[in-house]
Parts: structure tokens; sequence; C-alpha cells
């Protein structure tokens, strides 16, 4: 059996109904074939949701993680692809702390990539007709901090670990029959979210070539 974790985040100034958190609660104790899926929501808080992350990483043990959050500017589901080393908060976070220019770890590389098989995640949503995109700026808020935070963690381990930007789901029901400016659905966007963890679980070897790259 493998098993995946998947996190997304609580309300927050932004979203106080955050998809991200509840795709995470409906994945939770749900099994595809061999692939087990936990799930856990973390709050957009700098100081308790890095530890809460690291502390279930390390009873779970898991194969896969990945981590995700909501980015209500975007349409369609987000593999991101780089997680940098710094805080530069355009908001406070949930206990009012404002961090700019702070790095997230004072000993650690200025970036990591993701470890997931992006581009072959990317082919099977594209196959099951889920829009989605890579992109390579996962801002410099929570997101991009659990993301570094998960990348820290795991480096050094066989566990694959990225960030899933989610949408704000339309209220449009309908696998695959939204319209390609309004955003998936919200059992659509979960549909993405378990397909990447089936794909990271079970993909032997390296990751599909194809090309997703972007003039800006
Ligand atoms: N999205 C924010 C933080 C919490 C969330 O769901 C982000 O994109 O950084």
């Amino acid at each position: 059996m493998k098993s995946v974790l998947v996190t997304g985040f609580g309300p927050y100034e932004e979203e106080l109904d955050n998809p991200s958190g509840r795709i995470a609660q409906a994945l939770d104790g749900t099994t595809v074939g061999a692939v087990a899926f936990h799930g856990c929501v973390l709050p957009v808080s700098a100081r308790a949701a890095p530890p809460l992350l690291r502390r279930t990483i390390e009873s779970l043990k898991p194969d896969v993680v990945i981590v995700t959050g909501v980015t209500p500017a975007r349409s369609k589901p987000a593999l991101e692809r780089v997680a940098i080393n710094v805080a530069d908060y355009p908001i406070p976070d949930n206990d009012g702390l404002m961090s700019i220019d702070s790095p997230l770890e004072t000993v650690g590389p200025a970036a990591y990539f993701s470890t997931l098989p992006i581009k072959a995640i990317l082919a099977e949503w594209t196959a099951g007709r889920i829009a989605g995109y890579v992109s390579n700026t996962a801002g410099t808020y929570l997101c991009n901090q659990i993301f570094y935070t998960a990348q820290h963690a795991t480096a050094q381990t066989t566990c694959i670990s990225g960030l899933v930007h989610i949408p704000v789901p339309s209220t449009h029901h309908g696998h695959g029959s939204h319209s390609p400016t309004s955003p998936p659905d919200f059992e659509t966007l979960v549909e993405a979210i378990r397909s990447a963890g089936i794909v990271a679980a079970t993909r032997v070897g390296p990751d599909l070539v194809l090309g997703a790259g972007s003039t800006s």
C-alpha cells in the first residue's frame, strides 16, 4: 500500500470557505487500489502550520505529500514547479504576522523544485479533461512557505512532494463541462488531486518530458 498525504488550508482573509482544506477532508480516509489518502487541514499561520506539517510527515511517513492551497486569482489548478526560500507577505497571516523579505530557513537552499512528476500529472489531467497547467511561481505567502517546508522536510528521503494551487471552484456542476475560462467545480478539483496522488504514488521512473513552459 502506498500512502499519500494531502494537506489544504483553513479559512483566511482572501477565502473564508477555503476549498483546499475541503479537498483534504474529502480525500481523508479514502483508498483507490493500492493508494491510501490521508487529509490534513493546516491553519493559515506561519507559526503553527510548518511544525504541524513536519509532525504529520514524521508520524505518517507517507510516500507522497501534496500540499494544496487556494489561489483566488487563477481559474485552473496549477502544478507548482518551484518553492523559494522567502516570505514576503501581501497580507498578514491569521495571527496578524506580517513577514517581509524573511528567509523561511536560514540554512536552506534558495529554492527547491517539486519532486512530484508534474508533467505526468498534467498529461493525466489532460486525458481526463481536467484543465490545468505548470506554474513557475507559487507566490511568497503561506502556500509557498508550506511548499518549501514540505520540500525541506523530505529532501533527504524517498518521499516525493509538491504544491498544487487550487482555484475557487465554480458552482456550475459537471465534470469537464465548464467553459475554458470558468474554473472547474469542487468535485473536479477533488478528482484532480486524487489523480495527482495516484500518478505520483504509482509512477515508476523519471517524469515525462512534455513541454509546459511559459514566456512569463
Ligand atoms: N492560499 C494562500 C495561503 C492559504 C491558501 O489557501 C496562498 O496561496 O499562499
